[in-house]
């Protein structure tokens, strides 16, 4: 089902849109850290509150929040996001943190050991644990939307769970929804900020893994970054 709404223009015009939904997938510690980040900010964006209520000042202006956000009945949005990482510590900081209430907790999907900085770990064997249950709540957030646009994917190239799973993930993305668009926003290892001498060897592993399933990569180089944040 294709579903369209209505808009008025500022020039008093009534347009008829169609919604096209994106999904974030957050994967391992880097990822699930930028996305909690990044959600923060969307919700300032969009004027929704921390328990996912739009604010007073900005109901009704516009919707174009649909695209990352999913209303359900009682008007809360809720986002079209999913956080994975293979240990609990990370997300339990935003089980607990200041948006524990804007996620449902089936979004929130951790295991019990990490891949310990081991590409193999993430694809093949502790990733593989968790992979099943993954893709069925990704599929349900897809069941939410009317004209899914693709999935963006965050993640670190130099840890295990960020490489391994990141490209099982993808491998399954490709099977379960073959033309939709995959954009991978990726954290580069930099030299000088290792958390593991092994980060050289996941990246270029997952990247030939991820190759032929990606259609486009924003990697932004750690260290680029540090000298940023830095400066600011
Ligand atoms: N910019 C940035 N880089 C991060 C962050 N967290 C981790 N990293 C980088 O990510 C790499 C390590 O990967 P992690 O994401 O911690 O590992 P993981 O995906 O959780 O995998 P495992 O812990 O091995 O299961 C290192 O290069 C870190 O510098 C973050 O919050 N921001
Ligand atoms: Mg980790």
């Amino acid at each position: 089902m294709i579903c369209s709404h209505l808009k008025e223009t500022r020039q008093g015009f009534v347009v008829q849109y169609q919604t096209r939904e994106c999904i974030s997938v957050h994967i391992g510690q880097a990822g699930v850290q930028i996305g909690n980040a990044c959600w923060e900010l969307y919700c300032l964006e969009h004027g929704i509150q921390q328990n996912g209520q739009v604010s007073f000042e900005s109901s009704g202006v516009n919707d174009s929040s649909s695209t990352f956000f999913h209303e359900i009945g009682s008007g809360k949005r809720v986002p079209r996001a999913i956080f994975v990482d293979l240990e609990p510590s990370v997300i339990d900081e935003i089980r607990v943190g200041k948006y524990s209430q804007l996620f449902h907790p089936n979004q929130l999907i951790s295991g019990k050991e990490d891949a310990a900085n081991n590409y193999a770990r993430g694809h093949y064997t502790v990733g593989k644990e968790i992979i099943d249950s993954v893709c069925d709540q990704i599929h349900k957030v897809t069941e939410q939307c009317s004209g899914l646009q693709g999935f963006l994917i965050f993640h670190s190239f130099g840890g295990g769970t960020g490489s391994g799973f990141t490209s099982l993930l993808m491998e399954r993305l490709s099977v379960d929804f073959g033309k939709k668009t995959k954009l991978q926003f990726s954290v580069y290892p930099a030299p000088r900020i290792y958390t593991a001498v092994v980060e050289p060897y996941n990246s270029v592993l997952t990247t030939h893994t991820t190759l032929d399933h990606c259609d486009c990569a924003f990697m932004v180089d750690n260290e680029a970054i540090m000298i940023s944040v830095k400066c600011i």
